[in-house]
């Protein structure tokens, strides 16, 4: 098994941000250049959902998108053409024909890995002629066996086994629930009555033979304690409370959420209403997990349908585990939302969130936010110029916006998800020095990146053997940071160090996140700070956080690509309409579970 990172590195370009500047557009247009309308590979239908996995395995990734009213589609990046072309043609003797699937109407999809073969299967949600309970057509399983995918849901024994979901559904996600690199599909239903329970499907080893293409499927939800009946909207998969293993969140419709908690044997219990991230009175649509303060607990955004949108901030309060809603009025402005993602779209080590609201009832442009972090409190919530994504009278589920978007960006910004628990800073250089793989069984691996690393696609193996696991290697932290009780970079107390590390003219030391400040013992009003010289009281300078460098990619949340996880060096060419500062910056690879 091995697992694979995301990093890209970008070119350099000059200039810092000014606030002028961040009122500039951050979205242009370019499909017309990548992805022009036409029947082959963009014809005019409903697409509800999108994954990003390698479905011809040559080790480029692509993007299965699902069609509701027309064919699912698979696009390719012709490196050549610069386009996106599909490559589900319509071809009976087409590897990929079966995935096209004219017949169901898709709403989700996600990829991983079921069977430990290193390849990833796909799961494709179906719920046709149903808004919840009973649907008229099954969910697909596709697996790449006999020179082209076929689903397994249709094999003889999974038949008989009646395995196959046959109920409205809107998102699923895949989880790797004992952290044994195989993966079970979460899959959220919309149940009418009690019809129609969150299902977990997954292959039962004991009466499978990979090696022969037989896999037996099972669903696990009741055993795993999941099997709830709900208006099930978004799912996400990520160690939101646990350290390595994967836990799951769902926003659900006219019920409370979930924040399923992994027992670490296979079970979870729901904690939502315990941590406060319940909301039974809203009703949820997409989601996202990031770390939006980097205190190295994950936190959780998602909109609300027509209501309060939410940023779930994990408390760094080691003793109870909580959530605060530090959603602004701007930011939690209810509107018809569908999609919501967190990335940094614009290179400058801030994420954002995008909203991606539908025309209904009238128009709804989508809306994207940046949240700046702070020395001293929570992260400042802006409200940025979406430009051309905006699309009022758009009636978008995720794809469909974002792919209009600046293709070399988007493709990898729509597969990123700032998920690092913590970064060796290394304040002033510009190349990632090293990177650390966790697996959900808690496994890890880290070793340094060599310059002539950059711009290569690398694979990290899992360590079979626990010698090669990394404890063996130190991991080095950058200046202001060190290595605690986990093995993982975290901020260091400065503050707290003997002798003082502040000179005796500017006693005062105050923390900061991967370096500390020092100033004169003077009293000021609220909102005030002494200048350096302690000679007069000023506004406090605006935090001058340390520039974004890779010293650990965290892959542990995004279960579903633990065996297939790039670890990618790549140039991205400036936005044109842009004059923002590009760092280095890494992704890790969560898989899209679209949300509607
Ligand atoms: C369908 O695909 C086969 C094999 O790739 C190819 O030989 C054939 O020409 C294709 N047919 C059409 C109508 O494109
Ligand atoms: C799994 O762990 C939970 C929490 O520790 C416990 O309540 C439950 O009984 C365990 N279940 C099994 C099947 O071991
Ligand atoms: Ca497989
Ligand atoms: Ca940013």
């Amino acid at each position: 098994m091995s697992a694979w990172i995301l990093l890209l590195t970008v070119g350099v370009s000059v200039l810092g941000l000014s606030w002028g500047q961040r009122t500039e557009p951050m979205f242009a247009s370019v499909t017309q250049n990548v992805f022009p309308p036409d029947y082959e590979n963009n014809p005019t239908q409903l697409n509800y959902g999108v994954a990003v996995t390698d479905v011809d395995g040559d080790g480029d990734l692509e993007m299965f998108v699902t069609g509701y009213n027309g064919p699912n589609l698979v696009l390719k990046y012709d490196k050549f053409k610069k386009r996106l072309v599909n490559i589900a043609v319509d071809n009976r003797s087409s590897p990929y024909y079966a995935l096209r699937d004219r017949q169901g109407n898709a709403i989700g999809v996600t990829a991983c890995d079921i069977d430990g073969d290193g390849r990833e299967e796909i799961y494709v949600l179906n719920t046709n002629n149903a808004f919840s309970g009973r649907a008229t057509y099954t969910d697909k399983l596709f697996k790449f066996r006999n020179g082209r995918f076929e689903d397994l849901l249709n094999d003889d024994i999974n038949e008989h086994r009646d395995v196959a979901n046959r109920v409205a559904g809107r998102s699923v996600a895949c989880v790797d629930r004992k952290g044994t690199g195989r993966y079970s599909i979460y899959i959220a239903n919309y149940a009418s009555g009690t019809v129609g329970p969150h299902a977990l499907i997954e292959m039962d080893d004991s009466s499978s033979d990979p090696s022969k293409g037989i896999i037996a499927l099972s669903n696990v939800a009741e055993q795993a304690g999941v099997n709830k009946f709900t208006g099930g909207r978004g799912v996400v998969v990520g160690p939101i409370l646990s350290q390595t293993l994967p836990d799951i969140f769902c926003d659900n419709e006219y019920s409370p959420n979930f924040l399923f908690r992994n027992n670490g044997n296979g079970t979870f219990t729901d904690v939502a209403a315990q941590v406060g991230v319940d909301d039974p009175m809203q009703h949820g649509r997409g989601v996202a997990l990031a770390d939006f303060n980097r205190d190295g607990k994950t936190d959780i955004v998602y909109g609300n349908w027509n209501g309060p949108h939410r940023l779930f901030l994990q408390l760094s309060n080691n003793r109870k585990q909580r959530f605060k809603d530090i959603a602004t009025q701007k930011f939690s402005m209810p509107s018809p939302v569908r999609t919501v993602i967190a990335a940094d779209f614009d290179n400058d080590n801030e994420l954002e969130v995008f909203f991606n609201n539908i025309a209904y009832r009238g128009p709804s442009a989508n809306r994207l936010f940046r949240f700046s972090r702070r020395e001293h409190g929570d992260p400042q919530i802006e409200e940025l110029n979406v430009g051309e994504a905006a699309e009022p009278e758009g009636r978008g589920t995720g794809m469909k916006d974002l792919i209009k978007l600046d293709f070399t960006n988007v493709l990898s910004d729509l597969i990123s998800l700032n998920r690092d628990c913590c970064f060796a800073a290394l304040t002033g250089k510009d190349v990632a020095t090293s990177v650390e793989v966790f697996w959900p069984d808690g496994r890890s691996v880290a070793r340094a990146l060599e310059p002539s690393e950059m711009n290569k696609v690398m694979e990290i193996y899992y360590p079979e053997n626990e010698e090669e696991a990394t404890q063996v290697v130190e991991i080095e932290c950058g200046p202001g940071f060190e290595v605690n009780e986990n093995g993982r970079c975290s901020d260091q107390d400065e503050c707290t160090q003997f002798p003082s590390v502040c000179p005796s003219e500017r006693p005062v030391c105050t923390n900061t996140y991967g370096s500390f400040k020092c100033r004169a013992n003077k009293r000021c009003n609220q909102g005030y700070e002494p200048n350096d010289e302690g000679t007069a009281c000023v506004a406090p300078e605006k935090s001058c956080l340390p520039s974004f460098h890779i010293g650990r990619v965290s892959l542990l949340s995004f279960g579903a690509i633990m065996s297939q996880t790039v670890l990618r060096f790549a140039k991205i060419p400036k936005l044109a309409s842009q004059k923002f500062k590009y760092e280095p910056k890494h992704f890790s690879l969560p898989r899209p579970n679209n949300a509607n």
